[in-house]
């Protein structure tokens, strides 16, 4: 199979040093943090008896100590400029590479990734280290000029504000963890990471692999913890920004923070969950339908935020396409993400499991499971989820998103499509559409419609690519501005205008 990112896995010259080298990486033991919080060993997902390495959470007294140094060392950061600042981000993507399987081993162990979702991981965010890099020379590099009446000149700079908190989830346990970061110190900002509590390990491989770049130890740190140490940091007066990705309602608690402690109003970008649709009427593709839905729905277990979790199907082409899908979903392999032929890996951990495991009880329950793979005898104690369909009568019994495998499906009639689209809409999240039609009318009522950030026509809805196909949604989805869009790196950074008398 050829990955996105050029690695051409089918190839045996290309897959079995790799292969090799990740077997031998296997015995390497990896530690995030360094201070004298409490100590978790990092299990693998996929059997929980594999330690990765150590976790070592940052206690308060080491967060305000990290905190006052990154906010001393801001100001000379920001008067480096855009240019030198982005030659350093191009070296940490130079050195992201030369470690590249480092981190695919990481992200197969720590995270359950396979492995062509851990070459794409590395692959994005080196790419989100490049643009921010390239747009900080863009913005930061020099003074913009504004219109004003003669005799005035006005120009406007761009600045860091100081140090962000930059928060980041477990499933781009790199990517994510790196695109904030960049932004923030492309805009001439101090940052300090807080990784997810799940994947620490990557993320300290990150930071390390900043500050060997010659990125300065003060200007960027890392706050190893689980969500009290990234409250602690969302509550310290000296944040002056929060770049949040996660859940909506992580997202609300921190946005309830800020406005309730001292210090500067300070801006929050979050990019959120999502409920995420598909709409396939009765022109579509059959073949391309199945496709896409499967690695919409199933692809990293469905933990991804784009992924598709309700298949709006229309009635009178329904049972061929769930028939379909099925037979796709019973070709997926799943196991152990450390083969090169396993498609679906582990869910995160025990308590994503159990969470997806009762929703789909309660499915069962009601009689709504068309489909449902069964677990290999192996997945044994790792956090598995088998890829399940379940077919709902409309979208009022799904309020929460749920991270995982679970495809539900919802038929419609012929001449209702302004009804499913409310329906969509009326979930309040808006994050990601698949459409599948080829009826031009059908594409622009849907464009014109919808209320989401990403819509994907007759493709999967998964993946984004940085610069050209910016990411993020609206809503309960998030605040924007897209990732990896040219509004980005702006967010970061405060503006400073001069006006200046030149008949004085
Ligand atoms: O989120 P959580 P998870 C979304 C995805 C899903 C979620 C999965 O849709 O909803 O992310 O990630 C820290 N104050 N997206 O389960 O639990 C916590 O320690 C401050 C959207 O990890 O919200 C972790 O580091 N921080 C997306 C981080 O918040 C707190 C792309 C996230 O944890 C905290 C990817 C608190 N009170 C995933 N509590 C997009 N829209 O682009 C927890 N944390």
């Amino acid at each position: 199979r050829r990955n996105s990112s050029g690695c051409d896995l089918s190839d045996p010259t290309v897959l079995n040093p790799l292969l090799r080298r990740l077997a031998d990486l296997e015995a390497k033991r990896w530690t995030a943090g360094e201070g004298s919080g409490a100590r978790h060993a990092i299990t693998a997902p996929f059997d929980h008896r594999i330690i990765v390495g150590e976790a070592v959470e940052a206690t308060a007294a080491e967060l305000d100590a990290m905190l006052r140094r990154a906010h001393a060392a801001q100001g000379a950061w920001d008067a480096l400029g855009g240019e030198a600042r982005a030659r350093l981000l191009d070296r940490t993507a130079d050195l992201f590479e030369a470690h590249r399987e480092d981190f695919y081993s990481l992200c197969i162990r720590e995270a359950g990734k396979t492995l062509p979702d851990a070459i794409l991981e590395v692959r994005e965010a080196v790419d989100f280290l490049r643009y921010y890099a390239a747009e900080g020379r863009r913005l930061f590099s020099h003074a913009h000029r504004l219109p004003g009446p003669t005799g005035e000149t006005n120009e406007l700079r761009l600045h860091g504000r100081g140090v962000w908190a930059c928060i980041s989830p477990w499933n781009f346990p790199l990517a994510i963890f790196t695109g904030p970061v960049a932004a923030a110190l492309a805009a001439g900002n101090a940052a300090i990471a807080k990784p997810a509590e799940q994947t620490p390990l990557i993320g300290a491989l990150a930071i390390a692999l900043m500050h060997e770049a010659g990125i300065p130890q003060d200007v960027v740190g890392l706050a190893v913890g689980d969500g009290k140490v990234g409250a602690a940091l969302t509550a310290h007066p000296l944040i002056a920004g929060v770049a949040f990705t996660g859940s909506t309602a992580v997202a609300r608690a921190i946005n309830r923070s800020l406005a309730e402690r001292d210090g500067p109003i300070v801006p929050l970008i979050a990019e959120t969950g999502g409920q995420n649709a598909m709409i396939v009427d009765s022109s579509a593709l059959p073949e391309q339908v199945t496709r896409d839905v499967v690695a919409s729905a199933f692809q990293s277990a469905g933990q991804r935020c784009s992924a598709l979790r309700v298949l709006f199907v229309q009635e009178d082409v329904a049972d061929t396409m769930v028939t379909m899908i099925r037979g796709a979903m019973e070709a997926l392999t799943i196991g152990d993400p450390r083969l090169p032929t396993t498609d679906v890996g582990p869910v995160i951990d025990a308590e994503a499991k159990a969470s997806l495991d009762a929703h789909v009880a309660e499915l069962r329950a009601a009689g709504r499971v068309v489909a449902e793979r069964a677990l290999p005898a192996e997945a044994g104690q790792g956090s598995f989820v088998a890829p399940v369909i379940a077919e709902l009568p409309d979208l009022s019994a799904l309020s929460d998103e749920h991270f995982g495998p679970v495809l539900h499906v919802i038929r419609w009639k012929a001449g209702e499509l302004g009804k499913v689209i409310d329906q969509v809409n009326a979930t309040g999240f808006g994050l990601t559409l698949g459409l599948q039609s080829r009826i031009d009318t059908v594409h622009a009522e849907v464009q014109a419609k919808a209320r989401v950030g990403n819509l994907y026509v007759n493709r999967n809805q998964i993946g984004a690519v940085v610069e050209s196909q910016p990411f993020g949604g609206e809503g309960l989805s998030g605040t924007g501005p897209k990732a990896g869009g040219p509004h980005y790196v702006a967010r970061f950074a405060t503006e400073r205008v001069k006006c200046v008398d030149t008949t004085a």
